[in-house]
This record gives C-alpha cells, sequence and structure tokens, in this order.
C-alpha cells in the first residue's frame, strides 16, 4: 500500500465510526490521520522505516500500529471487523447525494431503515420528511439522488450502446478542430458488457471541441465539464466520457483509455524494465512519474508504443492481460478473424416457427447483402411456444427451400440456403426429431429450451448424449444465459468441449446481443482442443444479419482467426465438412 491507500481506510474507518455512533473524538482522530497522510511530502515507508510514525502530528499509539499494519501486509484485521459489523446498506445510502454519516445513523435509528431500498421507499411514503433535520425538500433530493444512482449503476449490453456511440463520433470526425478521434474503453475492446462509453480526440483547441460535444442535441444532462474533458449522460441513461487531448498524445491516451486495466499495468512494467515511463501523456525516457515533453519518446501510432515495449501489435480487444503478451512477445500476432470473413449463419428462423420472414425473402435479401449461404433452421414441436415444427411440417419445408435453391440456380445465382433445424434437448436427453429425418438436413443444431433448472450433473448427461449423436453438427448457446437477466444453467463447459473435440461437434458463438454464448473466455480453450467455431446470427428478421459484427468481436476477443470458423469458409468446403461427423460415425 502506500500513502494515499492508507489515508483511504483511515477515511473510511472514520465513516463507518460515525455510522456505528462512535465518540467523536475517536472518529476525529481517523479524519486528522488520513489528511495528514495525504499531505505528507515523504514516503510513508521511510517515516516508518526511521521510526518517526510517533513524531508525526496527532498520530497516537493505536493509529501508528494500524498504519504500521496496513503498510506491511496491506490489510487491518479492524478495519475489517468494522465493515463486517456494519450492515451494507448502510454504506451504500452513503454514495447518495447529501446523506452522510450521521444521517444514515439516524434514518436506521429511527426508522430502522438499512438498505437504499427500504429508504426510496420511505421516502416515496413520506415518513423521511417528517425526520428531524430532513424536511420535504432533503426528501426529494434523496429520492432524485437514488434514481440517479440506478441510472449512473446501470450496465448495458455492448449492442445497444454501439449505435450510440457511432453517432458521437460521426460529429467529433465533422468538428473542424478535430484531428483524430475514436472510441477507447470496454466498447473497443468490444466487451459484451460495457459500464460507459469512452470517446477520445486530439485536437490544438479542447476546448472548442468539448463545449460543442456538451451542446450536442439529445443529451439527457452534462454531468461534468472541463477544459479538456466531459461526461455527458445518453438517451437510456448511458454515460459518455470524452476526453481531448494533444495529437502528439493520442496515440499512448488511447492506449490507456482503452485498458484493460489490467493490461496497462503489464505495459506500464514492461516500460519500467527497458528504463521509460509510459502513462496516458505519452511514452517517456524517464525512471520517475513525467509528462515532460522533451523526455518524449515519439509515437504516433499504437503500433509504435508496442514496438518500443518488445510487442507486436495487440489488438484492442485482446487486451485483458489473458495471455496476449506471450503471444505478442513471441512474434505477430495472427490476423484475427473479421466480421466480413462471414460468408452466412447457419442458425436462423423463418415464418415456419417465431421469425418475420419467409424462406423466400430471407435469400433474396441476404444474397443481397453479399452472404454466399443462410441457414433455415426453425424451432422443433417442443417449442410450441415459437411454433415449432412437426416432423410433417419439417418435410414441407424441407421441399420449398429445395425449391427456393432450384430457382437460385436457375437463375445463375450462386447463394443457397440449407436445410436444417434447430432441435429441442428434451428432459430427458433425447432429441425432439428422429435420427431418420435429422439425416435429410443440411445443418443440425441442438439446443436446450426447457428444464433449465436441472442439477449439473442432469444437464451434462443430457446435452454429452446430444454432442455423440451423429447428427447433431452444432451445440447451441451452450449456456442459455440472457446477459443481464438470466444466468446459465449449470454445464461444465470444458468438459462439453472435450466431448465435441472427440466427437467432431462445432460449437456455437451465438451473436444475439444478450446470449453471446458459448463465451469468449471459453474459446481459446476450445480452439486448443481443435473445437471449431460457428458465429451464428439466431436471426428471427432481416436486421439480424447485423449480429455476425458482434459475433467477430467475441471471436477476436477470443483471438480466432478465419480458419477456426467454420462459416467463413466458401459453401463446398463447409457442405463437405458437413458431412464428416456422419461420414465417421458410418452413416454416409
Ligand atoms: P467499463 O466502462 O466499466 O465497461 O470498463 P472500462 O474498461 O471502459 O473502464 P473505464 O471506463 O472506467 O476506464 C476506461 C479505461 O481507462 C480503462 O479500461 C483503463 C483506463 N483506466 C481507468 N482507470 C484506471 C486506473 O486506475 N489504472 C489504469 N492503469 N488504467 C485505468
Ligand atoms: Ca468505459
Ligand atoms: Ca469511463
Ligand atoms: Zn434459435
Amino acid at each position: 500500500m502506500n500513502k494515499d491507500q492508507v489515508a483511504e481506510v483511515l477515511g473510511k474507518i472514520a465513516v463507518l465510526l460515525e455510522l456505528k455512533g462512535e465518540n467523536p473524538f475517536k472518529t476525529r482522530a481517523y479524519v486528522n490521520a488520513a489528511r495528514l497522510l495525504e499531505t505528507l511530502n515523504e514516503p510513508l515507508e521511510k517515516v516508518i522505516a526511521e521510526n518517526r510514525l510517533p513524531t508525526l502530528k496527532g498520530i497516537g499509539e493505536a493509529l501508528q500500529q494500524k498504519i504500521t499494519e496496513l503498510m506491511a501486509t496491506g490489510k487491518l484485521a479492524y478495519y475489517e471487523e468494522l465493515k463486517a459489523s456494519t450492515p451494507p446498506g448502510l454504506v451504500a445510502m452513503l454514495d447518495i447525494p447529501g446523506l452522510g454519516p450521521k444521517k444514515v445513523k439516524m434514518l436506521h435509528d429511527e426508522l430502522s431503515i438499512s438498505s437504499v431500498e427500504q429508504l426510496e421507499r420511505a421516502c416515496q411514503e413520506g415518513t423521511v420528511a417528517d425526520l428531524k433535520g430532513f424536511g420535504e425538500k432533503t426528501q426529494a433530493n434523496i429520492l432524485a439522488g437514488i434514481a440517479r444512482r440506478r441510472t449512473y449503476a446501470s450496465r448495458h449490453l455492448l449492442y445497444d450502446v454501439l449505435p450510440l456511440a457511432e453517432g458521437l463520433l460521426d460529429q467529433l470526425r465533422q468538428h473542424p478542430e478535430v484531428v483524430r478521434c475514436g472510441s477507447a474503453g470496454s466498447l473497443r475492446r468490444s466487451r459484451e458488457i460495457v459500464g460507459d462509453i469512452d470517446l477520445l480526440a486530439s485536437s490544438r483547441h479542447p476546448r472548442e471541441v468539448i463545449d460543442d460535444f456538451t451542446a450536442l442535441p439529445g443529451l439527457l444532462s452534462v454531468i461534468a465539464r472541463g477544459d479538456t474533458k466531459a461526461s455527458v449522460l445518453l438517451e437510456g441513461g448511458v454515460q459518455c466520457d470524452l476526453r481531448v487531448v494533444s495529437d502528439a498524445e493520442f496515440a499512448s491516451a488511447l492506449m490507456y483509455f482503452t485498458g484493460s486495466k489490467e493490461h496497462n499495468i503489464v505495459m506500464r512494467q514492461r516500460a519500467i524494465e527497458r528504463g521509460l515511463r509510459l502513462n496516458e501523456y505519452g511514452l517517456f525516457r524517464s525512471k520517475e512519474e513525467t509528462r515532460d515533453p522533451s523526455l518524449r519518446v515519439p509515437c504516433a501510432t499504437e503500433e509504435e508504443i508496442f514496438q518500443a515495449l518488445g510487442l507486436h501489435y495487440v489488438p484492442p480487444e485482446m487486451r485483458e492481460d489473458l495471455g496476449e503478451f506471450e503471444v505478442a512477445a513471441a512474434g505477430p500476432v495472427p490476423r484475427l478473424i473479421e466480421w466480413t470473413d462471414l460468408k452466412g449463419s447457419l442458425h436462423n428462423h423463418s415464418t415456419w416457427s417465431d421469425g418475420r420472414q419467409t424462406p423466400a425473402d430471407i435469400a433474396r435479401s441476404m444474397s443481397e447483402l453479399g452472404l454466399a449461404y443462410w441457414g433455415v433452421t426453425d424451432h422443433s414441436k417442443a417449442s410450441f411456444q415459437a411454433n415449432g415444427l412437426t416432423v410433417a411440417r419439417l418435410h414441407e419445408q424441407i421441399r420449398e427451400v429445395r425449391e427456393i435453391n432450384d430457382a437460385l440456380a436457375r437463375d445463375g445465382h450462386e447463394f443457397r440456403l440449407l436445410t436444417g433445424t434447430e432441435v429441442d434437448v428434451l428432459k430427458d436427453g433425447s432429441l425432439d426429431f428422429p435420427d431418420e429425418i435429422l439425416a435429410e438436413l443440411d445443418v443440425v443444431i441442438a439446443s436446450v429450451h426447457q428444464a433449465f433448472k436441472a442439477t449439473e450433473a442432469e444437464m451434462m448427461e443430457r446435452i454429452l448424449g446430444v454432442v455423440r449423436n451423429p447428427y447433431v453438427h452444432i451445440l447451441g448457446h451452450l449456456t442459455g444465459r440472457l446477459l443481464l437477466e438470466r444466468e446459465a444453467y449449470l454445464v461444465d463447459q470444458r468438459a462439453i468441449i472435450d466431448a465435441c473435440a472427440e466427437n467432431g461437434t462445432w460449437i456455437e458463438l451465438n451473436a444475439s446481443p444478450s446470449r453471446l454464448d458459448m463465451d469468449w473466455r471459453l474459446w481459446p480453450y476450445a480452439k486448443s482442443k481443435g473445437v471449431k467455431c460457428v458465429i451464428n446470427c439466431d436471426a428471427h428478421r432481416f436486421e439480424h444479419a447485423g449480429y455476425l459484427r458482434l459475433g467477430a468481436g467475441m471471436a477476436r476477443k477470443a483471438g480466432l482467426t478465419r480458419d477456426d470458423v467454420v462459416n467463413t469458409w466458401p459453401l463446398e468446403k463447409l457442405k463437405q465438412a458437413l458431412t464428416q461427423k456422419r461420414r465417421r460415425a458410418g452413416k454416409l
């Protein structure tokens, strides 16, 4: 720990003591000690080593012991106990503007309120206003503060914020004073969930850029504004931070604000090992923290910074400190998949089940998009709520799709639909269609859509049986999670990957914005086992073709290349690959 971190803990102790209604002198002692450490102008280690803690004003024996313990171990038993004995709801209430420890204690003592939710209810009922020292105005402020807190705390699906960021970047690009701009943060790293949008621009006149940015139409509010940065609240409660730097600082600022924090820490360390300093202002020839332009190692791009630190370029999606440094130190990072490599999606729906367009319409629009093929894989009958197909209807559908393909061939088109199904995995582990009809289909995806509450053992037995079925090409949305909505069901993903490797079964990367399942964190393992990926839109309407891009972003996070993903292959190669499992099982 450094002195600022020690000071922070002492400050928190003061707050907890006040919440508990401890003797005010005791509380003051912690506040004063924290302030003293913050303003100390020599390293705390040195003071301790030279035994000079007792000479500091107002730091008695008890405090000396606590500071020493914190510095030595990074922890403090006293603080941990204090925290554990305080209801977490009381601490959370302190985040609401206008509520200090005294008021929170009073709410707790007088109205038995010990969580933000209880506080909100009490305010709505009007009981808070009656408390001494509160009143109608304070009560209204607390309610507003709770609402704001909720908005800020919210996390967002990447897919929902991407267009917001694009819209703002368009505005920045058109600004006459902007030299370069781009997104940073979790959005640039293509995280499936993002906290806020981070944008970066370079300019000679930051103030003008900030002024115009904060005056853009459609902002809910301007949260903060300075000469070189601003935070605004967008429609839907999404926060956006813009920072404006000089163009000489752009590359290092972009790198810094792209993160991740964990990745940045390693980069900084690599700089220090080379006698350099890396921070948001640049790369410097210096052994100390600096932003002195005369020490700057000129780097116009991120590539140059990586190079100066002995690394090949790491694409932003991979900057999570999850193995990218070993790769980029050993040689160039392999060319990652790009969404334009994708030739079609193999898992999609039509009006035959719960999709919006007919197979004929789908064929027309997907070929216009320049794709080469598109799977029509509607639900099976067990998914009755989605109008799942019976065997008889599936036969009819196969006929219809073949007729469409015949017509495409006659007209000289190369685009083809693929016949298929997203067949339900039933509770007992059997499939909703018999093997005979699965054998007729180009592509078979098996998905769990029911009995989510099964134990891990039950779920594993169900899924492993399906993985072994020679007619099942692809395992659909492996965990059934819905981001920000529903937890994954209990499955041992690695064991399933192992089984898929053994049986030649592919795994889907379902690119629907709230699924993105199987998760990018598992794909490096799957790749190491030789399991192929299929990036699927699970499209229910035309616009969902755009999910291919989102899915490719997740595959990039996992370091997947074009050849790891079967739907980058041309139709003939894909069709050949789709027969392999059946051939291996002697079914062809
Ligand atoms: P988010 O917004 O929660 O989805 O995640 P990020 O990664 O966008 O985080 P954010 O917006 O707080 O900060 C943007 C980037 O700035 C972050 O990825 C790395 C950098 N950064 C922020 N705080 C720190 C820090 O304390 N240390 C270091 N090394 N980097 C930081
Ligand atoms: Ca962010
Ligand atoms: Ca941010
Ligand atoms: Zn589906």
